[in-house]
């Protein structure tokens, strides 16, 4: 790889890993970088912009489909990276966090191609946004699953519905101190860092891996007293092992931060609310398939996430993912609790 710099010249280096591959997902890949430049413009002036603060429509307060409210950066980030995405061919279908259903892309409507890409993506276009106002990172997460469907007819939610380990590719872009871009294929994980100067991603952290150490958990605490009661013990034992705990509210920031540091992150499920908060197809897919190929692992109560195959575009899961050796001593204390918590009913089935 002597001489692989920017994003596109590694993305397009790697394709020749691959047997007989195209070059698609190539270009889609750096057609998610050029979005997330575009993004990162608005974040990194959002207090000079006027881009602070919720979104209004007819005066109201817009609200997503799950009724949580809608930053301005949250609209902006989602339009930018749905048609940076509905102009790229391979491209047949689209699911962001932001919008109830598919987003089908048609290419032959507009004389570009033959019919639908095939490609599907999934995309959480703002994570933790409510750190926006306050200067905190936020990110953005997309998973790329290859579609089941037939490419002349437009895409269905079963095209989606799929388990982590059937992601083609998954990464994220972390707005934070500096800009970077983190991705796999299945072959590793690479990360590429923004440089403003001269408009590029450059390879900057080669084939990352969580390292031996175990330093940092990061956890709500304010969600713990309604969970299993094995997540305190695991904290506990965290402590007492010298880890010390770090959490933004934003989940790419705190996987980054684990990643290279080598730590856990934990949403749990409540004996209320079973499923938890994160949802499934635009956070916790594609961190498990990173945290995997990292040489990490992810579970969700009571299986590895990278075999559970969502129910619904906007299904929500418990999230536990990082450092392998913490995952295998929090799934040992889980597996003897006195009072788990129970699988939500009816919306997972295991391969
Ligand atoms: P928002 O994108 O709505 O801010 O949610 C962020 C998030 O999904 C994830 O990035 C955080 O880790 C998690 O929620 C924080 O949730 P709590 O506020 O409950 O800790």
């Amino acid at each position: 790889m002597i001489g692989v710099n920017t994003l596109q010249e590694f993305v397009v280096a790697r394709q020749a890993d691959f047997a007989g591959a195209t070059g698609d997902l190539s270009r889609l890949l750096t057609d998610i970088g050029t979005a997330a430049k575009m993004v990162n413009r608005h974040v990194n002036s959002a207090g000079l912009s006027g881009i602070l603060g919720v979104h209004k429509a007819n005066g109201n307060t817009s609200r997503n489909v799950q009724g949580e409210s809608q930053q301005k950066l949250d609209v902006y980030a989602d339009d930018t990276f749905t048609r940076v995405l509905k102009s790229c061919l391979k491209v047949g279908g689209i699911v962001s966090e932001e919008q109830p259903g598919i987003i089908h892309v048609d290419h032959s409507a507009r004389g570009q191609g033959r019919g639908y890409g095939k490609y599907m993506v999934c995309i959480d276009p703002l994570d933790g946004s409510s750190n926006v106002d306050v200067n905190i990172s936020v990110g953005t997460i997309f998973g790329i699953y290859r579609r089941k469907s037939p490419l002349t007819e437009p895409a269905v939610v079963e095209d989606f519905l799929q388990p982590a380990s059937e992601l083609v590719a998954a990464g994220y872009v972390l707005y934070g101190s500096s800009t970077m871009l983190v991705y796999s294929t299945g072959g590793g994980v690479n990360g590429f860092t923004f440089d403003p100067s001269i408009g590029e991603f450059f390879l900057s952290h080669p084939a990352m891996q969580f390292p031996k150490e175990e330093r940092v958990y990061s956890v709500n605490d304010a969600r713990l007293s309604d969970t299993d009661p094995a997540i305190s013990e695991f904290l506990a034992d965290c402590r007492q092992r010298g880890m010390t705990a770090r959490y933004t509210g934003a989940l790419v920031a705190d996987f980054h931060r684990n990643l290279i540091q080598g730590g856990i992150y934990l949403y749990p499920g409540s004996y209320s609310k079973p499923e938890g908060k994160l949802r499934m197809l635009y956070e916790a897919q594609p961190l498990a398939f990173l945290a995997e190929q990292a040489g990490g692992a992810t579970w969700c109560h009571h299986h590895n996430l990278l075999d559970v195959v969502p129910g619904s575009l906007h299904q929500r899961t418990p999230l536990f993912t990082g450092h392998a050796d913490s995952i295998a001593r929090l799934k040992n204390m889980m597996h003897a609790s006195a009072r788990p918590i129970p699988e939500p009913e009816g919306m997972w089935v295991l391969r």
